[in-house]
């Protein structure tokens, strides 16, 4: 069975929800599997008002008995707590006791304008409830659980931010696990303290000229299995699933594997990873500008991607828009939002490209029980070893 998930829930709705289907029965979670990670997501400077109204919290509802998957899909739900405000009247489920008046002032760089000439709507707010970043929260979720199932076979995601507008943290070529245990203490989750210094006055500047910033991060995974993925096809290409995965997050425009970009300046004699052996390390690099992934398969060094993410495009000092019901030409609506994303942004992707690696491990090597998944992963090591 194919590992597979969906989301569901608006942002200011009663709750967002996650169903993951195709995980083993028997692996064991914990309540903070998923929690840490949700927690993680609200932090970050420059985050706005709503994320002093949340405390995301998990509530698995099916797929679970005494802190192990039974094999069935597992929903996980985290309750709105803000949906209290809202449940009266412009999100209110059934009719509403009076009327609520329609939002026609698109913002430029959000799902607005194209999500209601699609779906030939008057009023923005049932397209942007579903585009929000807040169903970020059930990604996170679902990512939660990927992470418990890889950590079993010895794969650690971890992010960090490099980039946040003008400010740029120095870039070490080779980081280890250890390096990223403080990321979280930075108000940015950036490595370096002196970037971290930087980059939140750049945020702090930027919400004081009621405008907003976007940056760059990079996901890294350790302990990666050699031979996720696939040549055989376009589609089963790991680095074209982490792709979607990455680009399919709100407000990420780019994305790149290892030395990404810069690949394109260099001759191939600087460009690939040497191969070089020996009796205790078994196939080895010095190098990693492949980030991990040759042929679209893992190779067995550390996983490395990085993504770029767009200035948020809620404004407090709108940009111009058209007013879709009369189309003269306005400002776009405003509402409450973030300064600055990206340390959170670094979350969601660990959970983008965790669920995907969590995708191919469960392609590889199946397994109904854990039990089965162990063993297959246990005759596999020892065969590559050998
Ligand atoms: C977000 C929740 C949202 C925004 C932000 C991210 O809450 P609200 O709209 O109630 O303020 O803070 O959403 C967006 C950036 C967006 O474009 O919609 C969250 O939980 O991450």
């Amino acid at each position: 069975m194919n590992l597979t998930y969906r989301t569901a829930g608006e942002s200011h709705g009663p709750a967002l929800f996650a169903v993951i289907e195709g995980l083993p029965a028997g692996l064991e979670l914990a309540p903070e599997d998923i929690d840490t990670d949700l927690a993680r997501r609200q932090l970050g400077y420059g985050r706005g008002g709503r994320m002093k109204i949340e405390k995301d919290r998990v509530q698995v509802k099916t797929g679970l008995r005494h802190g192990r998957t039974i094999g069935s899909p597992l929903t996980m739900e985290i309750p709105n707590l803000d949906w209290p405000n809202w449940a009266e009247d412009r999100m209110a489920v059934w009719e509403p006791s009076s009327e609520v008046d329609p939002i026609t002032l698109p913002r430029p760089g959000h799902a607005d304008l194209a999500g209601m000439l699609k779906y030939e709507g008057d009023d923005l707010r049932p397209i942007l409830e579903r585009a929000s970043a807040r169903e970020t929260a059930a990604r996170v979720a679902a990512g939660g659980v990927a992470k418990a199932f890889l950590r079993r076979y010895g794969m650690e995601v971890r992010s960090h931010v490099v980039r946040i507008g003008p400010e740029e943290a120095p870039r070490p070529d080779v980081l280890e696990l250890a390096d990223f245990d403080g990321v979280d203490e930075s108000r940015v989750r950036c490595l370096d303290a002196d970037a971290t210094e930087r980059m939140a006055a750049a945020i702090k500047a930027a919400g004081q000229r009621h405008d907003t910033l976007g940056g760059i991060f990079e996901v890294w995974v350790f302990g990666v299995l050699p031979g996720l993925g696939s040549h055989q096809s376009g589609d089963l290409r790991l680095d074209g699933r982490l792709g979607q995965a990455l680009l399919g997050i709100q407000a990420i425009k780019g994305v790149e594997l290892g030395a990404g970009f810069e690949l394109g300046t260099l001759p191939g004699s600087e460009a690939h990873d040497e191969i070089f052996h020996s009796d205790d390390r078994g196939y080895y690099r010095r190098t990693n500008r492949s980030g991990g992934i040759e042929g679209g398969m893992t190779h067995g060094m550390p996983l490395v991607v990085r993504a770029v993410m767009k200035p948020i495009s809620t404004l407090t000092r709108p940009l111009a828009s058209v007013d879709v019901a009369t189309k003269e030409a306005q400002k776009a609506f405003k509402e409450r939002s973030d300064i600055c994303a990206v340390p959170a942004a670094g979350v969601v992707a660990e959970a983008a490209v965790a669920f995907v690696l969590a995708q191919a491990l469960v392609e590889k090597f199946g397994g109904d029980s854990i039990d089965q998944t162990d063993a297959a992963v246990e005759r596999y090591r020892s065969t590559i070893a050998g």
